[in-house]
C-alpha cells in the first residue's frame, strides 16, 4: 500500500467515509511516522464525541450489551463508534471473531464505526493507542464511541481512565459484588448493568451491590449516585434505561464541570504515555544500549552503584524529538 496521503486521510474520515477511519486507525495501531502529521490534523474536529467505557468480568455480557447499546443509539439517530480494546493480545482479530459475529447487524449501516485493535505490541499499551483512536472517531463525528475491553487483566479499571462515563457489568452467579469490590471495579462505575436479568439471581446480584456501593460511599451534597440498571442485554431489555441513565450522567458530568476535568486528566495521561514511550525508546536505541551495557560492567564490577549508574543514563538521554 502506498504511504496514504493524510490531509485527504482525515478530510475523508470528516465526511465519514469508513475506510479512511480504518487506515486512519491502523496508523495508530502501527505507531506510524505518520501519526504525528494526523493526529495534528485531527486535532481541531475533536471534543464531541461522549467515550463510554464498558468493563466486567469475562462472559457478563459487554459485547452483547455494546450491541445492543448501538441499536438504542441508533434508534435514536446517534452517530456511533465501537472500539474493542484487546490489552492481552499483540494481535487484533482471532479473539474477537465472536464479537464481530455480534457485531454483525450493525456491519451494513453507515453510520457505525467498529473497529478492534490490539494494544499489547506497544510500549504504553492501552493509555497509548486508545486515545488516540479515540480522537480518529471523535474527528469522524461519532456522537458516542463506546470502548469494550476484551480479554482479562487490570484494564478492567484502566479503561475507566479512558471514558467520561465508565459502565460496569455485572451478572448473577459470575463472581459476586465482591469479588467485583476486589477487583476495584466498583470504584470505577458510573453507572451499573447487572446484566442477564432473566436469569435467578439477578435481584440478589442488586441487592448486594447496592450494599456494597453504600459501604465504600464518601459521597457529598451533589456527587453523582451510581444507578444500576437491570439488563437483559441478549433480548435489548432495559436498554433504553441505560441509555437514559448514560444521558443522565452525561448531563451531570457536564452541569459540574467534571468533563472537563476528566478530559484533563485524560490529555496528561496521553501525554505522559507518550513522552514514556519516547524516552524507553531512545534508552532502547543502539547507542543508549551500549551505554547500560557498559554501565552494567561497572556495576557489576562493583565500581558504580546501581543509582549512579542509573543517573549517568539519564543523564545520557539527549533531548530529542518524540515519536512516532
Ligand atoms: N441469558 C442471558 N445470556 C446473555 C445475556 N447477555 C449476554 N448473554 C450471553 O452471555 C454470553 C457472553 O456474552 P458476551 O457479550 O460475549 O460477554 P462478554 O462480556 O463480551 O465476554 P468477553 O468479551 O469474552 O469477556 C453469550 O453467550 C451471550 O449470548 C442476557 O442478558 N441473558
Ligand atoms: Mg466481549
Amino acid at each position: 500500500m502506498p504511504a496514504p496521503d493524510v490531509p485527504v486521510l482525515v478530510e475523508r474520515a470528516r465526511e465519514g467515509d469508513a475506510r479512511s477511519v480504518a487506515r486512519l486507525i491502523s496508523l495508530v495501531e502501527n505507531a506510524s511516522p505518520l501519526l504525528r502529521e494526523a493526529m495534528a490534523a485531527l486535532l481541531p474536529y475533536g471534543g464531541r464525541a461522549t467515550v463510554v467505557g464498558l468493563t466486567g468480568a469475562p462472559g457478563v455480557g459487554k459485547s452483547t450489551t455494546t450491541s445492543a447499546l448501538v441499536s438504542a443509539l441508533r434508534r435514536a439517530d446517534k452517530r456511533v463508534g465501537v472500539l474493542a480494546v484487546d490489552p492481552s493480545s499483540p494481535f487484533s482479530g482471532g479473539a474477537l471473531l465472536g464479537d464481530r459475529v455480534r457485531m454483525q447487524d450493525h456491519a451494513l449501516d453507515p453510520k457505525v464505526y467498529i473497529r478492534s485493535m490490539a494494544s499489547r505490541g506497544h510500549l504504553g499499551g492501552l493509555s497509548w493507542t486508545t486515545p488516540q483512536a479515540l480522537r480518529v472517531l471523535d474527528a469522524a463525528g461519532c456522537d458516542v464511541v463506546l470502548v469494550e475491553t476484551v480479554g482479562v487483566g487490570q484494564s478492567e479499571v484502566e479503561v475507566a481512565g479512558l471514558a467520561d462515563t465508565t459502565v460496569v457489568l455485572l451478572a448473577p452467579g459470575m463472581g459476586d459484588a465482591i469479588q467485583a469490590a476486589k477487583a476495584g471495579i466498583l470504584e470505577v462505575g458510573d453507572v451499573y448493568a447487572v446484566n442477564k436479568a432473566d436469569r435467578d439471581g439477578a435481584d440478589s446480584t442488586i441487592r448486594e451491590l447496592r450494599h456494597m456501593l453504600t459501604l465504600g460511599e464518601r459521597r457529598q451534597e451533589g456527587d453523582w449516585r451510581p444507578p444500576i440498571v437491570k439488563t437483559v442485554a441478549s433480548r435489548g431489555e432495559g436498554l433504553d434505561e441505560l441509555v437514559e441513565a448514560l444521558e443522565k450522567h452525561r448531563g451531570w458530568l457536564e452541569e459540574t464541570n467534571e468533563l472537563q476535568r476528566r478530559r484533563h486528566r485524560r490529555a496528561a495521561d496521553e501525554i505522559e504515555a507518550i513522552a514514556l514511550t519516547a524516552l524507553r525508546r531512545q534508552m532502547g536505541d543502539p547507542r543508549g544500549g551500549a551505554a547500560l551495557d557498559d554501565l552494567a560492567e561497572q556495576v557489576v564490577a562493583a565500581r558504580l552503584d546501581p543509582y549512579a549508574a542509573a543517573d549517568e543514563l539519564v543523564a545520557g538521554l539527549t533531548a530529542t524529538t518524540t515519536g512516532p
